[in-house]
């Protein structure tokens, strides 16, 4: 007879492998920019059981969760070996972040841990936590993960326990398991986060987008998505920022914004995928937009419409921190199929389906942000009169159609 241990071991064992392969359903009621899925890509529940029970009976005889998952957030993506990857940020109960490697074969369904988290070497000044890789399949042949390291602020007065200081942190791998950490990125400003390396070599030199902030929460005077050259990426120095998407008064990244994944190049420019944060009487609340830079000088933004095109829904509103989308990972695959990987709510991860043109439409032909009520208005009585117009031609055309088949 099974003892009540095994069985129990069994039915977690089910209920786990039902969740991995349940199917994913594309949601109907798009807006025609992108489609959401029914269900999260990842989520606390996904991580293996192996990393949480001790499997046991004699050490665990009541087959305890001994170390607890709370939340996989904020993962990169990209497609290697023919398979939709995620190196999520996962976030244990002890409040510690790490990053774990899953994968799908077909982007929106059945993602699955790798066995084993990543174990990131550090550098001589110990991470306090690692979260948020960007990862970039350079030009140089390496997969990069940019990420933030953040550390306790040695300044920071006693009674504060908060207080961090954060940088970016740069590793490279070839095979994901193995991870060869490089020194922190040296820029000017005092934390940094939300740093992305672009794709290609820009002059013969490694591009960093970054976010440069006076605070660890407060952009201060930083803020803005900025950019700029380091000759070496092994000791990468950033000596000067230039702020290329500004955060701007009354606007969804009124108070911050920060650069997603690496930008995808199209024949119209780069696409960038960005969070904008904004605040309100609930506190900060984070939304996605998107813009575009010019192909050959990537500190001009030549497209950028207004306000966000995706921001929290229904569920998605609610979690560790609410009323947040994050976005830090896409694909782009070679039919021109884009897969945007985003967690809602510092909680967990979701995709949503697009097209390369659906998204050049939207970034191109969606009308830029004005920056008052007034010009908000013009848009949409210019829209409004537009489709009058073209309701009035089709009146005409359907008389017309009407009368020839009497
Ligand atoms: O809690 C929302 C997000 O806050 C931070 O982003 P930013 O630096 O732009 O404010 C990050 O810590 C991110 O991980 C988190 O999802």
């Amino acid at each position: 007879m099974k003892t009540i241990f095994l069985k129990k071991m069994e039915m977690l064992e089910k209920r786990h492998e039902l969740l991995l392969q349940r199917t994913n359903e594309k949601l109907n009621e798009g807006n025609g920019v992108v489609s959401r899925y029914r269900y999260p890509v990842l989520t606390a529940d996904h991580t293996p059981l192996f990393w949480r029970y001790d499997y046991n009976s004699e050490t665990n005889p009541f087959l305890m969760e001994r170390i607890g998952i709370n939340a996989v957030l904020n993962a990169g993506a990209i497609k290697w070996n023919n398979k939709y990857i995620m190196v999520a940020r996962v976030e244990a109960a002890d409040r510690k972040s790490f990053f774990a490697v899953a994968e799908s074969d077909n982007g929106i369904d059945n993602f699955r841990f790798w066995d084993y988290p990543v174990v990131m070497p550090e550098t001589l000044n110990p991470d306090g936590n690692i979260y948020d890789m960007r990862l970039v399949q350079h030009a140089d042949g390496w997969i990069y993960g940019l990420f933030c390291t953040e550390r306790k602020d040695p300044d920071a007065p006693k009674f504060n326990q908060s207080a961090a200081i954060a940088q970016c942190g740069i590793a490279r791998t070839k095979n994901l398991v193995k991870w060869e950490r490089l020194n922190d990125l040296v820029t000017t400003s005092p934390q940094q986060r939300n740093v992305v390396l672009h794709p290609e070599f820009v002059n013969g030199q490694y591009a960093f987008y970054t976010r440069p902030q006076d605070g660890f929460i407060e952009a201060g005077t930083g803020g803005g998505i900025g950019f700029g050259l380091s000759s070496s990426i092994e000791n990468a120095i950033v000596e000067k920022e230039i702020v290329i998407d500004q955060k701007v008064y009354h606007t969804v990244y009124e108070a911050k914004n920060g650069l997603g994944p690496a930008p995808i190049k199209t024949q119209k420019g780069w696409l960038h995928l960005a969070h904008g944060v904004r605040n309100t009487a609930a506190g900060l609340r984070y939304v996605l937009y998107v813009f575009m830079t010019d192909l050959h000088d990537l500190t001009k933004v030549i497209y950028k419409p207004a306000g966000y095109f995706m921001a929290p829904e229904g569920e998605e509103r609610i979690g560790d921190v609410s009323n947040v989308l994050f976005s830090i990972g896409w694909i782009m695959d070679d039919d021109g199929s884009v897969f945007i990987y985003y967690a809602s709510s510092d909680t967990r991860m979701h995709v949503a389906t697009s097209t390369i043109r659906q998204l050049l439409d939207y970034v191109m032909n969606t009308p830029a942000d004005g920056f008052g009520s007034a010009s908000t208005v013009k848009t949409i009585v210019d829209l409004i009169d537009k489709n009058q117009s073209a309701n009035i031609e089709n009146l005409v055309s359907n008389d017309t159609i009407n009368n020839l088949v009497k």
